[in-house]
Formats: C-alpha cells, structure tokens, sequence
C-alpha cells in the first residue's frame, strides 16, 4: 500500500479503491506527508469540464497530488459526449466534490423528468439518448441535486458553468444565462453565441470561476477565470488550485496556479475553430 494511503484513510473522505486508482503519491507535488492531514495545507481544486473523461479526471488529480484536506470542485459538464460518464459521476462521489450545474445536466435532467411523465422531453443527441439508458437512481440522483452556483467566500469566488451578466445582481440573473451565456453581442444583449466574452467585460465581485466556453488555453480575466480547455475536443483538462483562503492571483500570476493534463485523445469534434487555435 502506497505511503500516502493512511492520512487518506484516517480522513475517511476518500475509498481505498479511489486512492489507489488515482494512485495518490506522496512525492506528486512534492508534499511532505506526516501522517497527519492537520498539517497538509488545504487547497481547493478547481476543475474544468470534463465531459465524461474520467481517465484524464485521473490524470488531472494526479497531477495536483491530490490530498485528503484538498477540496475539489467542478464547474459542471461532467456528462456527455466522452467515454466515461459514469465513471466521472462515480469519482466525483468518492471524492466528495462539489460541483454546479451545466447546461448538459439541465438538459439530461429536463430528459429524464419527461420521460417519468411519460413525455417524449427534448430532442437528444446519441450521447445524450445512451446516457438516459445507462444512468442510475445514484446517478440521477446526484445530478438533480447540483445547484446552479457554489460561493466560496474563503476564495472571494464564485463558481458557475458558463458565467454571469456583468452588471446584472446575482438574485436578478437568469439562470439559463449562468449555465449557457458566451458573450455580450453588439447591442449589449447576453447570448450563447461565440463573440467578445461576458468575462472580459466583468469587473465586479466575486471573482467567477466558469467553463462551458471551450478554448485551448484557460480564460484569465481580472475578476473571472474559465477553465474549459476543451479536454473532450482533444485539448486538455484544466484545474485551478487555491490555496487556503487566498483570491485568484492577477491575471500575469494566475498561471502559476493553473495545472493542466493532456486529452488522452480527441472523443468529440468541436465542429469549429476552437478559439485561440
Ligand atoms: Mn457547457
């Protein structure tokens, strides 16, 4: 058994299968583990979307060395269009992390509701039409039950799948807008449409955490940073990790703080440019 496994164990936040599936390493990062998680300075771990890439999931959390005292949070897109779904939605559970609603939960959850009624429910895609067949009560279950934003004021952040209206209080916003706005439009309209970013034009508080805007690199932003690096596309999955109680760094720190891992594979065309390509 690696050395890492007892202080994982003792916190009881994370099975024995887990940890040696993500093969927790107490050399990953360079981490000093004594045997007791008091001393491990927790972090929180953001992740971009994953899209049923549970392996690069794995990748990713290796990546970081991951620990016991880490928190782990998702910002949504966790179903669809990769290999795994289930496997994501299962390591999710194991780890205990929290994550917020995207548009292809709305949409999977919206499928599921109308077929219970007996509804055909909104027209699907094959990924979408396999996972309805495929998905547990567990699995449902913890779809249905993810809000559509988590406030980590120790961060001075929140975290959303696709973002926010600048200028628009929290209670005012709409939230089909937080789990599908792209940009602003010309007429200053928020839309889903690929155009300048709803980000760039945000100033205020908290700093947003969002993905659901794929593109090659991470989108640093003085009060918003999008971690969608389009790991399903072929690109790369993305974490942002926070020590305790500390703000995102400035916009030319912020990438010392960022970790990514390669897409083992392209599973999905994106079907255009993928911005900043
Ligand atoms: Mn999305």
């Amino acid at each position: 058994m690696p050395s890492a496994l007892p202080g994982l164990l003792l916190a009881g936040r994370i099975s024995v299968e887990t940890a040696q599936r993500l093969k927790i390493a107490s050399d990953v990062a360079g981490r000093e583990h004594t045997g007791a998680d008091s001393q491990l300075a927790a972090r929180t771990i953001f992740v971009g979307d994953v899209h049923g890439c549970a392996a690069e999931l794995q990748d990713l959390l290796n990546a970081v060395g991951l620990t016991s005292s880490d928190r782990v949070v998702l910002v949504g897109d966790l179903v669809a269009r990769g290999p795994d779904t289930r496997g994501v939605l299962r390591l999710v559970r194991e780890l205990k992390a929290s994550t917020v609603r995207g548009n292809h939960e709305e949409r999977m959850i919206a499928a599921h509701a109308a077929r219970k009624g007996g509804a055909s429910g909104p027209r699907l895609g094959s990924s979408h039409t396999e996972l309805l067949q495929v998905l547990d009560d567990e699995d449902w279950a913890q779809l249905e039950a993810l809000p559509l934003h988590l406030d980590l004021p120790e961060h001075g952040i929140r975290v959303v799948h696709a973002g926010v209206v600048p200028g628009v209080a929290w209670e005012a916003q709409d939230p089909w807008m937080v789990t599908h706005i792209r940009s602003i439009a010309a007429d200053g309209s928020p839309t889903e449409k690929w155009g300048r970013s709803w980000a760039e034009v945000y100033r205020d508080t908290p700093h947003i955490v969002f993905g659901h805007n794929a593109q090659s690199l991470p989108q640093l932003h003085p009060n918003a940073t999008g971690i969608d690096t389009a790991c399903v596309y072929g690109g790369n999955l993305t974490a942002l990790v926070l020590p305790a109680d500390t703000a995102p760094p400035p916009v030319l720190d912020r990438p010392a703080v960022l970790v990514c891992v390669p897409a083992r594979q392209r599973y999905k065309d994106y079907g255009r440019t993928l911005p900043g390509h």
